[in-house]
């Protein structure tokens, strides 16, 4: 298994964030409207008290924007303040800036430029939203998780200086549902999560929560069928089929994790704030269903 994230990473990745943190006035935490609750890293939390924390919520294009109108309110009781910036169109930047100007500057730090560091979970389009800020493109990105590998300072001309990082995630993941949102989310690298494991959860969860969009998408004659069963549909009806015919589920799989990532099977949220009870917005418990442990 590749290596993904372990602890002596988390360790140096904290050492440097707490680093950086004397040097900023506040912290823009970037989250995944789709799981607000699942991609925001726990083991931070103590660490970013110290700032005002602005969230911001990216990919509001993939979610259903009710849900993010709802995590916008019920965020706001939490952050400083609150936004959601499609990172790829640039739509509610506006509003963001709007928000930023509001900060307090620490007063030691006088006249200088507001400076602010961005954190967040792996490719969560913390990149991105940069680039937005500014105006054009001054950090790369890509469409999977690890592409920022050090912290990258960038000026913006409106009195504004911004931290790139790189994404961070904590060791052990104790809740199933939550790996296998970070994972259909990109966080986490593919070859870490069992394609076909993945698949299996995703029908289910569809199944449950969005089966009609499911039933539509690959023209399915049963939705509520078994997770398997639906998934081998799926395989029949995209032509994932192995040598001798039989149907390649893992295939399937990834073509499913791929539409849903490109937004083909709709505008889905995994997680609803009402849904949630208090105690669990902070961390998600651990639900007996095995662990997800990011090591070599
Ligand atoms: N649909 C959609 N895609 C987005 C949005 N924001 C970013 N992306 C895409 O998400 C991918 C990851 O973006 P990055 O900005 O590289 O993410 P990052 O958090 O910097 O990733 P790491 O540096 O790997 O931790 C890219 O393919 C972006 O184009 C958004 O709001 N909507
Ligand atoms: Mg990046």
């Amino acid at each position: 298994m590749d290596v993904q994230w372990y602890p002596g990473q988390m360790a140096k990745a904290k050492r440097v964030l707490r680093e950086n943190l004397k040097l900023v006035d506040a912290v823009i935490e970037v989250l995944d409207a789709r799981l607000p609750v699942s991609s925001r890293n726990p083991d931070i939390r103590e660490l970013l008290a110290r700032r005002p924390v602005v969230a911001v919520l990216t990919r509001p294009d993939l979610a259903d924007p009710v849900q993010t109108a709802a995590w916008l309110h019920s965020l706001r009781e939490e952050y400083f303040a609150v936004a959601a910036v499609n990172g790829s169109t640039g739509e509610g930047i506006k509003k963001l800036l709007q928000q930023l100007r509001t900060l307090p500057r620490r007063r030691k730090h006088g006249q200088r430029p507001l400076r602010l560091i961005i954190v967040g979970i792996p490719n969560v389009g913390k990149s991105s939203l940069i680039n937005r800020l500014i105006g054009r493109s001054v950090t790369q990105t890509g469409d999977k998780p690890g592409i920022t590998k050090q912290p990258q300072w960038v000026r913006l001309q409106a009195g504004l200086e911004l931290l790139d990082t790189p994404g961070m995630l904590w060791p052990k993941i104790n809740c199933k549902s939550q790996a296998f949102r970070l994972a259909a989310a990109g966080a986490v690298k593919d070859e870490i999560f069992d394609p076909l494991e993945l698949g299996i959860e995703l029908i289910s969860f569809m199944r449950q929560h969005f089966g009609e969009q499911l039933r539509q998408r690959y023209d399915l004659e049963n939705a509520t069928a078994d997770a398997q069963e639906i998934l081998a549909e799926i395989a029949k009806r995209r032509g994932c089929l192995l040598k001798g015919g039989n149907v390649d589920l893992e295939a399937a799989s990834r073509l499913l994790v791929k539409d849903l990532r490109e937004g083909r099977l709709g505008r889905i949220t995994f997680e609803k704030p009402g849904e949630l009870k208090d105690e669990a917005k902070e961390l998600c418990p651990d639900d007996g269903r095995g662990d997800l442990l990011l090591t070599e």
